[in-house]
C-alpha cells in the first residue's frame, strides 16, 4: 500500500499506444485474474485516467478528483487497458468504490478499448460516502485482446471525488447459480379476469393426483372450490404442474387470490376495468418513444424530456442525415417517428409492421361486431394532437408515417422511391442516455426491397384510414405507396445485409414473398384495382399455410395480409377461402393452447423461445380473435382471452411481463432512457410496456451468464443489460395494444 502519486497516462496517449496481444486462456480454465495491479500496491502502474480528471492513490486506493460540468458518463474516466477476454468464458467482475460527496453514479464498464468501444457489461451503481463492495457476473461475448476496465464518472454538475480499490476482472469462474425468485406456486393472470371470460391457473406442484382448491375473496372468505387437473411435465418449463379451471365463477372483484396445495395465489381482480386502462396505456407507450419532439410532463407525468435528433448538439441527427459513405450523395431530412425499442435507431421493416398492428387495432374497431371505435376517439391517449378532432390513435401512429415516409429515396435519384432500410447511430452508444444527448453521427443505410414493401403496405392501409380525416394526406400516402409499389418490382431483390449490426440492429430478410403480397393486399383492399388483385391471387403466400407455431413477426408478413383480407370488406374472389384459412389456423393455436398447461398458443419447435417471444404469443392469440370476429364462436374469444393470462402473470416466472401490470412485473427493460436500473434520476418504462421475454438462444452478456441451460420460460431475467430477453419494441407493444383492446371490447 504506497502512498505514492504516480502520474497516469492520459486516456488519448494510451489509445494511441501500440497493444500487444496477450494469449487467451482456454474457456472452462482455471480462475485468472485479469487486472493487474487492481490492489494499486504497485500506485497507478497499469492504470489510466482521462486528461480531466486528478488521480492517484491515497489510502491504498485508487482516488479521482472528477470536475464538474461535464455532460456525459465517459467525459471522466479511470481504467485499464490491455485486458483479454474469450468468448464464452465467465467473468466476476468486482470492485469497491465510494464517492464523496454521496450519491454520484460510477459507470463501470467491461468492454473495448478501440474503436467502436463496444460495452460487453456495465453497471452504474450510486455510490456512498462510507463506500460497497460490488461483483457482478458475466460472459464476454467476443474474443479481444484489446479489452478494458473502466469506471466512467463523468455527468455530474459539481466535482466529486471517487476512490476505488480491488479491481479484479476474474475470468474462467463458473457460471453464476441464478435463482429467479418464482413466488407462490399457484399461477394466475395477476391483472384481471373477464367476469364471463375464461378462467384458468397453473399449479407447480410435485404432486401427481389432484389436489383441492379454493377461490378466495379479498376478505377471505372462500367463494368457490374445486379440485385440480395433473398435467404431468410441462415441456416448456420442467415443471411437474396441474391446470385449474374456475371459470364457473364470475362474480366482479378485486383482491381475489386462488389457494392450492399449501400455497396462496398473488392477487387478481374479476373485472374489466384493467383492460380499459391497457387498452389505453399499450397505445400511450409511442408518445414517450417519439423521436424529434420534446415529451410533455403535463402529458406524461415524470416522462417529460428534450426533443431527441433534431439537430440540436450534441445531437448530429436527424434533420440532415448523410448516407453512410459509398451508399448515395443526397442527405434527408428523416426527422420524427418513434425510437425502435431501447435504442435510438429508427428501422423502416419495424416501423411498417408496427403501424400495421396499430392500424389494424383501430380498423378492427371499425369492421369487428364487438369493435369500439370510440375507445381511441380524440383525447383518449392525452397527445399533444388531442383536440384536433382526429382519433388519438390515428394522430399518434402518424406520427411514424411521416419518419417512413421521409425515408423515401427522392425522385431523380439512383433507386428512386425505394425506402432506406434505416436511420441510426455510427456506433452502438452506452446506457443510459437521453435521446437529446447522444452525440453520435447518424446514418442513412442502403435502401432495401423489404422496406420499400413495408412502406408500401403501411402507407396504402394509411391511405384508406385517414382518408376520412384528411383527404390530402391519404392521396399522398397513397402515392407513396404506389411509387414504393414499382420500386419493389422493378428491384426486387435488394436485400439488408446480415452483418450490418453495428449501431443497430440488423433487421435482415431474404425471403421477401410475404412482403410482395402484403404490399399487394393493402394496396388492393385500399384501391380494389384488378392490378393488385391480380397480384395478390397470384402470390403463392396467398393459399400457403402462414400459421406456423412462431406466427408473425417484423419478418413474417403474410399474416398481415391474409387477416386484413378476411376481415376488410373487398370485392375479392374467394374471400371465403381467405376466411377459412383464418379459421383453420386458429383451430391450430386452440389445439396448442389446449395441450398447453399453461394455457398459451405459443409452442415453438424444440421449444426454442423467439426473441420477443411474449408478442409472438400475442400475435397467434391476434389469429384466435380473429377467427372470433369472422365466426362468432365463443371458443376462439375465449381462447384469445386466455392467452393474455401468460403475458400478465400466469408462467413459469410468475412475472407480468408488462410494466405496471400485476403484482410482480417487468420494468427493468432495456432502454437508454427510462433506465432507472442504471440511473436513479431516469424512469422505468411507462405502465403498458410489453418486455421482449424469454428468448432461448440468450444472445446478451448477462442472459449467457445467468441462464446458461434455461428452459423454454425460464430464459429470461428482468435486468436492463438483458437485451435479448428483456427489451421494449414498438412492434411488440403493437401486438400488446391489439390484444388488449381485444380483450377490452369483450368485457
Ligand atoms: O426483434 C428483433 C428480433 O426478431 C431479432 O432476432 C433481433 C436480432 O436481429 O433483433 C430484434 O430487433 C432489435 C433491433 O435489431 C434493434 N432494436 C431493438 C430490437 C429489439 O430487440
Amino acid at each position: 500500500m504506497k502512498r505514492r502519486r504516480t502520474a497516469l497516462l492520459s486516456l488519448t496517449a494510451l489509445l494511441a499506444t501500440a497493444l500487444t496481444a496477450l494469449p487467451a486462456a482456454p474457456a472452462g480454465a482455471e480462475e485468472t485474474e485479469q487486472v493487474k495491479n487492481g490492489t494499486f500496491d504497485n500506485g497507478t502502474e497499469s492504470w489510466w485516467s482521462s486528461s480531466n480528471v486528478t488521480a492517484g492513490v491515497e489510502d491504498g486506493r485508487l482516488c479521482a478528483d472528477v470536475p464538474g460540468g461535464t455532460t456525459n458518463r465517459w467525459d471522466a474516466a479511470v481504467g485499464q487497458n490491455d485486458i483479454p477476454l474469450v468468448a464464452g468464458e465467465t467473468y466476476r467482475f468486482s470492485f469497491q468504490a465510494n464517492g464523496t460527496p454521496a450519491d454520484h453514479v460510477v459507470r463501470a464498464v467491461v468492454g473495448l478499448s478501440v474503436s467502436p468501444y463496444d460495452t460487453y457489461y456495465e453497471v452504474s451503481p450510486q455510490l456512498s460516502v462510507s463506500g460497497n463492495s460490488y461483483s457482478y457476473t458475466f460472459t464476454a461475448p467476443v474474443d479481444t485482446a484489446q479489452g478494458q476496465v473502466a469506471f466512467q464518472v463523468g455527468g455530474s454538475a459539481e466535482p466529486w471525488r471517487f476512490c476505488v480499490d480491488d479491481v479484479s476482472l476474474l475470468g474462467g469462474v463458473p457460471p453464476e447459480q441464478y435463482e429467479p425468485d418464482t413466488g407462490p406456486r399457484v399461477r394466475v393472470n395477476q391483472v384481471a379476469y373477464l367476469p364471463s371470460g375464461p378462467k384458468n391457473a397453473t399449479l407447480v406442484t410435485d404432486a401427481t393426483t389432484a389436489l383441492p382448491w379454493q377461490l378466495k375473496n379479498a376478505g377471505g372468505t372462500v367463494v368457490a372450490r374445486g379440485t385440480s387437473v395433473p398435467r404431468g411435465v410441462d415441456a416448456s418449463s420442467g415443471q411437474n404442474v396441474h391446470s385449474i379451471d374456475f371459470g364457473r365463477y364470475k362474480q366482479r372483484g378485486e383482491g381475489y387470490t386462488l389457494v392450492a396445495d399449501g400455497e396462496t395465489s398473488r392477487p387478481f381482480d374479476i373485472g374489466t376495468a384493467a383492460y380499459d386502462k391497457l387498452r389505453a396505456d399499450a397505445a400511450k407507450y409511442y408518445y414517450t418513444q417519439r423521436s424529434g419532439i420534446a415529451i410533455r410532463e403535463d402529458l406524461r407525468p415524470g416522462y417529460a424530456r428534450p426533443a431527441g435528433h433534431l439537430g440540436v448538439a450534441p445531437n448530429q441527427g436527424d434533420t440532415d442525415v448523410p448516407c453512410q459513405p459509398g451508399v448515395c450523395d443526397y442527405r434527408l431530412n428523416a426527422a420524427g417517428g418513434w425510437y425502435d425499442a431501447g435504442d435510438h435507431g429508427k428501422y423502416v421493416v419495424n416501423g411498417g409492421i408496427s403501424v400495421w398492428e396499430l392500424l389494424s387495432t383501430y380498423e378492427r374497431a371499425l369492421h369487428a361486431r364487438t369493435g369500439t371505435p370510440a375507445a381511441f376517439r380524440d383525447g383518449t391517449l392525452a397527445i399533444p394532437e388531442s383536440g384536433n378532432k382526429v382519433p388519438d390513435l390515428l394522430d399518434e401512429v402518424r406520427w411514424e408515417l411521416e419518419f417512413l415516409l421521409k425515408m423515401q429515396v427522392p425522385a431523380g435519384q439512383p433507386l428512386a422511391g425505394m425506402a432506406h432500410h434505416k436511420l441510426h447511430d455510427e456506433n452502438w452508444t452506452g446506457l443510459p442516455l437521453l435521446p437529446s444527448d447522444d452525440p453520435q453521427k447518424r446514418e442513412l443505410h442502403p435502401p432495401t426491397t423489404a422496406a420499400t414493401l413495408n412502406l408500401a403496405a403501411a402507407a396504402a392501409q394509411a391511405a384508406r384510414l385517414y382518408k376520412p380525416y384528411d383527404r390530402a394526406f391519404a392521396a399522398r400516402a397513397l402515392a407513396a405507396a404506389r411509387t414504393a409499389w414499382a420500386a419493389a418490382l422493378a428491384h426486387p431483390d435488394v436485400y439488408a445485409d446480415e452483418n450490418d449490426g453495428v449501431g443497430g440492429g440488423a433487421y435482415p430478410d431474404r425471403d421477401l414473398e410475404d412482403e410482395f403480397y402484403w404490399a399487394a393486399a393493402e394496396l388492393y383492399l385500399t384501391t380494389g384495382e384488378k392490378g393488385f388483385r391480380d397480384q395478390v391471387l397470384a402470390s403463392p403466400v396467398h393459399t400457403a399455410d402462414i400459421f406456423g407455431p412462431t406466427g408473425f413477426d417484423w419478418g413474417r408478413t403474410a399474416a398481415a395480409a391474409r387477416l386484413d383480407l378476411a376481415t376488410v370488406p373487398s370485392r375479392l374472389p374467394g374471400r371465403d377461402q381467405v376466411r377459412r384459412s383464418v379459421v383453420r389456423g386458429a383451430d391450430r393455436y386452440l389445439a396448442t393452447l389446449k395441450d398447453h398447461p399453461y394455457g398459451m398458443p405459443y409452442a415453438p419447435a424444440n421449444n426454442v423461445y423467439d426473441w420477443g417471444s411474449s408478442h409472438q404469443v400475442l400475435n397467434n392469440a391476434v389469429v384466435l380473435a380473429t377467427a372470433y370476429d369472422i365466426t362468432g364462436g365463443a371458443k376462439y374469444r375465449d381462447g384469445a382471452v386466455q392467452s393474455m393470462d401468460y403475458v400478465l402473470g400466469r408462467n413459469a416466472l410468475n412475472i407480468s411481463y408488462v410494466t405496471g401490470y400485476g403484482e410482480v412485473n417487468a420494468h427493468n427493460q432495456h432502454s437508454r432512457w427510462y433506465a432507472h436500473q442504471l440511473e436513479p434520476s431516469l424512469p422505468n418504462p411507462p405502465a403498458g410496456t410489453l418486455s421482449g421475454g424469454p428468448n432461448s438462444s440468450i444472445q446478451d452478456p448477462v442472459a449467457q451468464a445467468k441462464l446458461q441451460g434455461c428452459v423454454g420460460q425460464f430464459c429470461y431475467i428482468d435486468d436492463i443489460q438483458s437485451w435479448s430477453t428483456n427489451e421494449t419494441a414498438i412492434n411488440w407493444n403493437a401486438a400488446l395494444a391489439r390484444m388488449a383492446a381485444f380483450v377490452a371490447d369483450q368485457g
